[in-house]
């Protein structure tokens, strides 16, 4: 078992085992199992190609043997940055297989993220695309190699260059008894962040196929299903709520699209008979807008999800007219937690709340400063603990101890109220993030790149409102005396320093002092209220 996890105590894994929420299934064997019932079936459309459950199992287990063979193993740290490529899931579960472990990065993350990724987890292994959207994804590895001396190996889809080409990775199986545990960490999923970098997300076999079998239960997904994975497949949602894996453990299909854009996402629809997909907010809008001037058959998709951010109940209302199937709102969190409206709310629950828990063994609670529960209705913190949310980050003891109550409730930051019926809206936030229509930002991973610039003094980040994305970020700077920077050159700076483009503050106010709360900590509350209203005034 990896180290530096902390996991449930023994009576909630007793319990859980008892009440059948962990079935004692890992990865591989779910996918042995697949291809014995489903073999022939179609598991995976990328463009022209098809890949059977057989098949994947085939190729999966010719990749075993290969990562094998260039020393690959139980517990190793493995970086994936993969596009929505069926290569993704080939690498993935032959590391389920051996008992390595998969570290989920984004095709937006730049060297900012993955030198610290590569490092903090130590990874022996970097998986890329050669090059994806117009970026070369092997410039990134020579400086990871640079930075993290565990970096053993980068293996390549595609042109490998001086690296490792994954194509030659696909060797005869070998009978080996590979020991991997349903308790054992699968994978290492990646926190949005709030105090400073992402965490890492410990996620056990047992816990994450759980939480995919009530997902397929929650959303009606069978054999039948055909799920189209517009958003990058690497995030928590398209991932599993039920996601890729939710899918295929129903023995479904999954179509990669190369994109969320219409363009993209539409064709797919119609050609292969999609019948549920999921978005963002902010891709839910471009859909709405675009359907009516694209003429293609929406006839078979029966769900759409959205999630990820706040949905607004005018464009929620609009789906099920616009699309003629139906609207699922998800608010889930890749450290555990997902509530679903159910396929069969009505139409008011469905527009305004943001579902309910999709376990009966979730626990939820809504709390005031003062941790005291609160009554229906009000707002407060949200606390919750279950069979599938984490009770710890990776190597994070410090953080762990804020994050988490000490009987294992974990802290989501988000402001929600519940109502009689147990299900949640989300009213605010009170972690120091900005969601950028999905993407999560951590103000303080920022701050600190910028306080790196010589001609800063102080900065602050917080969310500015925005109509196309619900929020974008705005840092307050204060210039050191006689410093004229401007904010293209301080978003330049980010950009050389090698930090996502969606983590670069969308504007940049330069001030003289911040306003301060009567603690003494900068008010961001105010901050945030003084770029509100100065946008109002433009409008
Ligand atoms: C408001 N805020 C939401 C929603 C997430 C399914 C769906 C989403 C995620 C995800 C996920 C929201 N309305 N509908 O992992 O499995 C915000 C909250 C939450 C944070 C988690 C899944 N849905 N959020 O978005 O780990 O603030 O997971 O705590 O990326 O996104 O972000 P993340």
């Amino acid at each position: 078992m990896l180290k530096d996890c902390p996991l449930w105590p023994k009576e909630f894994q007793e319990l859980y085992r008892k009440e059948g929420c962990w079935r004692g299934e890992t990865f591989g064997e779910m996918l042995e199992k697949r291809a014995n019932s489903y073999g022939d079936c179609v598991a995976l459309t990328c463009g022209a190609r098809n890949v059977s459950y057989a098949e994947l199992d085939k190729r999966v287990n010719e990749l075993v043997s290969g990562f094998l063979a260039i020393g690959l193993k139980k517990n190793d740290r493995v970086v994936i940055q993969l596009p929505n490529i069926i290569e993704f899931f080939e690498v993935c579960f032959a590391l389920f297989k051996i008992g390595a472990l998969p570290v989920f990065a984004l095709p937006t993350h730049r060297s900012s993220e993955i030198n610290y990724f590569c490092q903090f987890a130590e990874a022996t292994a970097y998986v890329i695309a050669d090059k994806h959207a117009g970026f070369d994804y092997r410039s990134l590895a020579r400086q990871a190699k640079q930075s993290a001396p565990s970096l053993k190996h980068v293996i390549v889809v595609g042109d490998s260059q001086e690296f490792v080409n994954l194509s030659t990775l696909y060797r005869k199986p070998i009978q080996k008894k590979l020991e991997v545990s349903p308790s054992d960490i699968a994978f290492l999923q990646l926190s949005g962040g709030s105090t400073g970098l992402s965490k890492l997300i410990p996620r056990t076999h047992d816990d994450y196929i759980y939480s995919l079998r009530t997902s397929n239960e929650v959303c009606g997904m069978n054999e039948k299903s055909v799920y189209l994975c517009a958003l990058p497949v690497a995030h928590n949602f398209p991932l599993s709520s039920p996601g890729v894996l939710g899918t295929l453990y129903a023995g479904g299909r999954v179509v990669l699209s190369p994109g969320p854009s219409p363009d993209q996402a539409f064709p797919l629809i119609e050609k292969e008979r999609v019948t549920i997909t999921a978005l963002v907010p902010p891709l839910a809008l471009v859909w709405l807008e675009a359907k009516s001037s694209r003429h293609y058959d929406f006839s078979s998709l029966r769900v759409m999800q959205v999630g990820g951010a706040k949905l607004s109940a005018e464009v929620a209302r609009r789906i099920k007219p616009t699309f003629d199937c139906l609207l699922q709102q998800v608010f889930g969190m890749a450290e555990g937690l997902v509530n679903y409206t159910r396929l069969d709310d009505d139409e008011e629950t469905i527009i305004f709340t943001q579902g309910k828990p999709m376990s009966p063994y979730d626990e939820i609670r809504v709390v005031d400063d003062n941790d005291e529960d609160i009554g229906i209705g009000k707002v407060g913190h949200l606390l919750t603990r279950g069979p599938y949310t984490i009770r710890g980050y990776y190597k994070a003891e410090e953080h762990n101890a804020k994050a988490f109550t000490t009987d294992g409730f974990y802290r989501t930051g988000d402001l929600v109220s519940v109502d009689s019926k147990g299900y949640l809206t989300v009213e605010g936030r009170d972690k120091d993030q900005i969601n950028r229509g999905g993407e999560k930002v951590a103000a303080e991973e920022v701050e600190n790149h910028l306080l790196a610039h010589a001609d800063i003094h102080d900065v602050a980040i917080v969310a500015m409102p925005d109509q196309y994305l619900g929020e974008r970020s705005c840092a307050f700077v204060i210039r050191r005396p006689h410093s004229t920077i401007a904010s293209n050159e301080l978003k330049s700076f980010l950009k050389k320093r090698g930090l996502a483009t969606f983590k670069i503050p969308d504007r940049i106010e330069f001030v003289e002092e911040f306003p301060y709360t009567p603690l003494g900590k900068v008010s961001k509350n105010k901050l945030r209220q003084q770029i509100a209203d100065q946008l109002m005034k433009t409008v």
